[in-house]
């Protein structure tokens, strides 16, 4: 047995993260709960209020804002101790506060300020008029990052900057990005109804996509948007990368919604969060479009009675000589066809795999594996999920498997429901150019945590002599280019492999 692994990706040490805020005295929302969520993942919290609200989780009943000298003063103070690695913005009582706020955040390089634009709370009640928000809003954008209003506060933030406040979530989101927000995420939660999916849309850059999720029963959780917003800061902080980050912050908050709802019935606080521990089935799915609505057709899963070593070749000559030895998979991954009939490489190593039993991947070249009956399946990168791609795959009756590295690529991959997803680069590999950082064994662990329902193949700088720590996260296969291709006697080093499954222990074999 492994120790369990942090679902947190380890920090020298804890992020500095400033919450600027308002109060919340029953403990479920603002600063109060930011400060219990940022140590729950892991930050060091700090921060001022922005206004003392005397609320509960039934009602407002009143603001009594923070003068702005108070404010500003604080924040200086709070600045002289040195920058904060990220900050969450959430209610700003008024124009005042924005500029003070605006000020000594524009002092701040380079760190992610994630604002929560909240006008009123869950329970009905706006803090403050459409013009006062814009105002707001014009004096903070600069210097935000991130947004995170729900639908309402979309809206109210598009006819704040004269943009049409009419459409649906992505729409809004796409709007606000190009007026200025540098990445927005337009909550869906409040539009969702029990049972259905709650999608949220982010409009980023260089990227758009839903996040989904099932929405909890009785999810009417007071504090549900302090919390995402806080959990985004601390991730960001932390280092983890953006898109990877709103994927954990959702997970969080699903994990504590799960909590919420087990309390009985009516609107209620926030569990107090104390440890960044989703189930795998609090991860979301990321879409690049809003899922079709039949949804994508499930990929027959590979079966995990026969896990074993996948061995990645560029010839059929390669598969010819490594099938008669053991083999149950076999990757024929030809990254340059010029100069090669792929068709002929595909039917000998289809011959090959026929005669001693072994299931043939076909790297990248899906119309060409198409034209092969008898290919096992197809393995695709990331830059090649086109839905035309995987519907045509599914039609013809192949397995698709499909390549990760990180939790964004992972809930990306599982949209797609394939017939297993590879994590790597597991550790340092020259068989690839990488730009991805090695995840090692807690990494891998980290990622194949988010996979529950699909069965999960190592990749990337594999060895007999690294590989035994892995088996304790249940890999259904371990794929490997150098390990096998520089080997003297691949021939007996096939069964070494396989018998990994049996023994997983180091050493033992
Ligand atoms: N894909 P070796 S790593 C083809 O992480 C490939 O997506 C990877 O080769 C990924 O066993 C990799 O020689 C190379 O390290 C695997």
């Amino acid at each position: 047995m492994t120790s369990p692994v942090s679902l947190l990706p380890p920090c020298p040490s804890p992020p500095l993260i400033w919450t600027l805020a308002g109060g919340d005295p029953d403990g479920g929302a603002g600063l109060q709960a930011d400060l219990k969520t940022i140590q729950a993942l892991g930050g060091h919290g700090a921060g001022t209020l922005t206004t003392h609200i005397a609320q509960n989780t039934r009602a407002v009943r009143r603001l009594w804002p923070v003068a702005p000298e108070i404010l500003g003063t604080e924040l200086d103070a709070l600045l002289e101790e040195g920058p904060p690695d990220a900050v969450k913005v959430g209610a700003v009582p008024g124009r005042a506060q924005a500029d003070v706020i605006a000020r000594v955040l524009g002092r701040l390089s380079e760190v992610p300020v994630i604002w929560d634009p909240v006008q009123g709370a869950s329970s009905g009640e706006a803090f403050r008029s459409d013009s006062e928000a814009a105002d707001i809003a014009r004096s903070l954008q600069p210097v935000v990052s991130v947004i995170t209003p729900n639908l309402t506060e979309a809206r109210a933030l598009c006819r704040a900057f004269g943009l049409s406040p009419d459409g649906g979530p992505m729409d809004l989101a796409c709007a606000l990005r190009d007026a200025g927000f540098a990445s927005v995420l337009v909550k869906g939660g409040h539009a969702a109804e029990e049972g259905h999916a709650v999608h949220d849309a982010w409009a980023a850059p260089d990227r758009t996509g839903f996040l989904s999720l099932p929405r909890l029963p009785a999810a009417d959780v007071h504090g549900t948007g302090c919390f995402l917003s806080t959990a985004l800061a601390a991730l960001l902080g932390r280092g983890v990368a953006p898109e990877d980050a709103q994927v954990a912050a959702r997970a969080a908050l699903q994990q504590n919604l799960r909590g919420a709802a087990m309390i009985a019935s009516g609107v209620r606080p926030m569990l107090p969060f104390a440890s960044f521990a989703p189930d795998p089935d609090d991860w979301p799915l990321w879409s690049d479009a809003p899922w079709p609505a039949s949804g994508f057709p499930a990929f027959p899963r590979m079966d995990l009675d026969r896990p074993g070593v996948h061995p990645i070749v560029d010839r059929a000559s390669e598969v010819a000589r490594l099938a008669p030895h053991g083999l149950r998979w076999i990757q024929i991954r030809i990254k340059d066809p010029s100069g090669t009939d792929l068709d002929a490489e595909i039917a000998a190593a289809l011959t090959a795999c026929r005669t001693h039993g072994v299931r043939l991947i076909v790297n990248d070249h899906w119309e060409a594996a198409l034209r092969h009956p008898g290919v096992w399946g197809v393995h695709l990168g990331q830059d090649d999920l086109a839905p035309d791609a995987i519907v045509a795959i599914a039609a013809a009756g192949l397995r698709l498997g499909l390549s990760t590295h990180s939790w964004f690529e992972i809930a990306r991959a599982r949209t797609v429901r394939p017939s297993y997803i590879a994590i790597g680069t597991i550790h340092q590999t020259t068989s690839k150019v990488m730009t991805w950082t090695p995840l090692g064994v807690d990494g891998f662990a980290r990622l194949r945590h988010t996979v529950p329902d699909i069965p999960v193949v190592g990749i990337g700088g594999l060895t007999l002599e690294n590989a035994p720590p892995l088996l304790a996260h249940r890999p259904a296969g371990l794929a490997v280019i150098s390990a096998l291709r520089d080997s003297p006697h691949p021939e007996r080093d096939i069964p070494a492999w396989n018998r990994l499954w049996a023994d997983p222990e180091p050493g033992t074999r």
